[in-house]
């Protein structure tokens, strides 16, 4: 769906916090949302629209993110450490709300801008390890927040028999016209239809424990200092729900275990990159700090199978419905998607001993 052009100024009005508003820029890295950067005379900001394709309930969004940010600012405070740096910090609007609705009701917020970089794609292995370390700690952190009180944004959101469905529906109902140029993807995910629970079912049965997590661990989700060698926060934290520790560990995996980007069309460059996988699984061993259980740990190298298996059927099913969910540069941006998904998987598949057996290393 094509968004409507915002009048960036108008919004900022209803935050007068930041000052008048002396420029802007839009940063286009997320899919889902519209992002900008904001100077102004009151500093620089991060100015988000929200999607309302993906997010139903934006005000619920908005509660997850305030009591989250509010609970690290208090446990960085207690490290000694800066949680203006460590942590996105809202910033509020007139009305004493931390958002603004504008005049065709989508939902705005501001944040304090971070000063630092992300990166799409691993400069080395160290580096995904930080980044690894971060979502470690991100959920290590989060251990003792009461999930009662988050919503669930998007309910299902990693549930992947319940996406399962949702392509199925999709090429049942073939709105886009373009089921025929799916033909194989389309084998190939229905081949894989009866490894993809594993999750869900040791959720429902205890034996994997259901914890808070941010479910978006994608790599430029991580603020790192302008070296390259730190990270300092974690971004994006829309997606905070109740859930497991292997949704965050896989998610990273099928994005900065990716010798290519999501977007690579020639799928003979994409391959599992085994030396990522072993520096982010170290990291993220050491970030949560003693609360993952050994059967969570040896489930990583099923993990980054599940979530890339599961992004690519996103992806497919967005191309099948018309590209209603993720933004697209080009019509046939979601399959090429799918597809490097796919690529991906397949070498994950012929990887798979070697993972497992590292991760066996580690457990000894
Ligand atoms: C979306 O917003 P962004 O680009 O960080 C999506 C993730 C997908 C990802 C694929 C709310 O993340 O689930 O893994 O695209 N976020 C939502 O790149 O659906
Ligand atoms: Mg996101």
């Amino acid at each position: 769906m094509k968004p409507v052009e915002p009048n960036i100024r108008n919004v900022l009005n209803h935050f007068s916090a930041c000052g008048e508003l002396l420029s802007y820029s839009q940063i286009k890295t997320g899919h889902i949302n519209d992002t900008y950067k904001i100077v102004a005379k009151g500093g620089t900001f991060l100015l988000q629209r929200i999607s309302s394709a993906a997010f139903k309930n934006p005000i619920a969004v908005m509660e997850n993110i305030i009591g989250v940010t509010h609970f690290l600012n208090l446990k960085l405070q207690e490290n000694g450490e800066d949680p203006l740096i460590g942590c996105l910090n809202l910033i509020q609007s007139d009305t004493g709300d931390f958002y603004y609705f504008d005049e065709h009701n989508d939902c705005w917020r501001v944040y304090l801008f971070v000063d630092g970089r992300t990166f799409d794609s691993p400069e080395s292995p160290e580096q995904f390890g930080k980044a690894g370390e971060a979502f470690g700690r991100f959920q290590c952190l989060l251990s003792e927040y009461p999930s009662e009180t988050l919503y669930e944004v998007i309910p299902h959101f990693h549930d992947t028999p319940k996406r399962f469905r949702d392509l199925e529906r999709a090429v049942e109902r073939n709105l886009s016209g373009r089921k025929e140029n799916a033909k194989e993807i389309l084998e190939d995910a229905y081949a894989r239809k009866d490894k993809i629970s594993k999750i869900v079912d040791g959720l429902a049965d205890g034996s994997i424990p259901l914890r808070i997590t941010h479910n978006d661990t994608k790599l430029n989700n991580v603020m790192f200092d302008l070296s390259g060698t730190r990270a300092l926060c974690v971004l994006d934290l829309d997606t905070i729900m109740p859930g497991s520790a292997l949704y965050d560990f896989g998610d990273a995996i099928r994005f900065g275990a990716n010798t290519c980007g999501e977007d690579e069309k020639d799928l003979s460059k994409i391959h599992f990159d085994l030396e990522m996988f072993k520096a982010y699984a170290k990291g993220f061993i050491r970030g949560a700090n003693g609360t993952l259980t050994e059967q969570e740990i040896r489930l990583f190298p099923y993990a980054g199978w599940l979530l890339t298996y599961e992004c690519g059927i996103r992806f497919l099913t967005d191309y099948l419905n018309g590209d209603i969910y993720f933004h697209t540069d080009y019509p046939e941006h979601n399959l090429v998607r799918a597809l490097d998904q796919f690529a991906l998987l397949k070498d994950m598949e012929a990887k798979e001993k070697e993972a497992q057996d590292f991760i066996e290393s580690l457990l000894k």
